[in-house]
């Protein structure tokens, strides 16, 4: 099961996490080194102590002459000094190559990210796209995210992919992401941000460049028509006996003689609610709940009929249907490719 997964933080996939890396290797590296000196010298003199003691019958003697100390008090205070220095310099020149220092024009896309309790909504302005908890961008390229959060403060982190952004009310902060390689990258909320703020996950689908444009282009349309001859020129003919509706119709009549039209917008339909996902089309993504359930048959009916248990403290309610109204909802959403 896909919610099970663990996020990974290695290795690196792109030139900005490549950077924070590398100065994560120097930290660990040169903090290890001071460990290690810092614990030998300490049992060295422990060492030599005692065997002093043994020598003097319990008299201790001084350890080091005036001049000693005065040596050792300077190596303590310079050697930190300068570690902390270059350590410093370090973090400014990753800050510096990485992040938010970018503008626009130098992007390959602009992508927005609206940090919500407890998931992200993700459009692609200029491109009528919006979708949830899954972000597709090219390969090869360097792609701004602005980010901001419709209510508390949260943080926009895909380890292998960038650094760690906060989302902020009433602030927009940027955000480059470039994958090197085509592939799926976990995210992660890195702020506490509420009950649920575990499962506020998303995943980044890096795509080469054509492929990428491909999926933009489907995501741009309108729902797919879901009762074909309601499309059909042929439609007003004779023909059209109105039964038996195709489950995907009588599933959409549900959708939309329900509340979830209160929520949720399904594009090109009179469902234009926007305070859950964009589900124009659901079908197309890797999970739901942000992560907390694979988008399949099972976990779409758990999680209408009871999203608190799923994920309790979630903004959805649950809802009451007997068994065919359920399915026939399901295969309505499954049919939103
Ligand atoms: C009060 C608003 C509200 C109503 C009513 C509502 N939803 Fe939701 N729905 C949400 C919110 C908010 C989420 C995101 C929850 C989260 O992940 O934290 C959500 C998530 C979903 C998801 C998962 C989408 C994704 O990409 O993760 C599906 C599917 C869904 N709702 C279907 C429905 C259906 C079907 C109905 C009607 C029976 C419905 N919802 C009614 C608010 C609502
Ligand atoms: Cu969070």
């Amino acid at each position: 099961m896909i919610a099970a997964r663990v996020p990974l933080m290695f290795p690196p996939a792109g030139d900005d996490a490549g950077r924070v890396d590398s100065h994560w290797q120097l930290m660990l590296t040169v903090g290890a080194a001071v460990w290690v000196i810092v614990v030998t010298v300490a049992l060295i003199a422990v060492v030599r102590r005692r065997r002093s003691t043994e020598h003097t019958d319990g008299d201790v003697p001084a350890a080091t002459t005036g001049n000693g100390h005065l040596v050792v008090g300077f190596l303590g205070a310079v050697v930190p000094a300068l570690i902390i220095i270059g350590i410093m310099a370090d973090s400014v020149l990753v800050l510096r190559d990485t992040g938010s220092t970018r503008d626009a024009a130098d992007t390959a896309a602009v992508i927005e990210v609206d940090g919500k309790q407890f998931w992200w909504e993700v459009r692609y302005p200029g491109h009528d796209v919006e979708t949830a908890n899954e972000i597709h961008i090219p390969t090869g390229q360097e792609v701004r995210v602005e980010l901001t959060s419709a209510d508390v403060i949260h943080s926009f982190w895909v380890p292998q992919l960038s650094g760690k952004v906060d989302l902020i009310p009433g602030e927009t902060n940027v955000l480059t992401l470039d994958a090197d390689e085509p592939g799926t990258y976990w995210g992660q909320c890195a702020e506490y941000c509420g009950i649920q703020h575990a499962w506020m996950r998303f995943v980044v689908v890096a795509h080469d460049p054509p492929e990428y444009e491909g999926w933009l282009e489907a995501q741009a349309r309108p729902a797919q028509a879901t009762d074909r001859t309601d499309d059909d020129p042929g439609a007003d003919e004779p023909a059209a006996d109105a039964e038996p509706v195709s489950d995907v119709a009588a599933g959409r009549q549900i959708f939309m003689s329900s509340s979830c039209v209160y929520c949720h917008t399904v594009a090109g339909t009179e469902a234009q609610g926007t305070l859950g996902p964009d589900l124009t089309h659901l079908a197309s993504r890797q999970m739901i709940g942000a992560g907390v359930l694979p988008n399949d048959r099972e976990s779409l009916a758990r999680w209408i009929e009871h999203p608190q248990e799923v994920k309790p403290g979630n903004v959805m309610p649950g809802t009451d249907l007997d068994d065919d109204e359920l399915d026939e909802l399901i295969t309505y959403l499954e049919s939103l490719e």
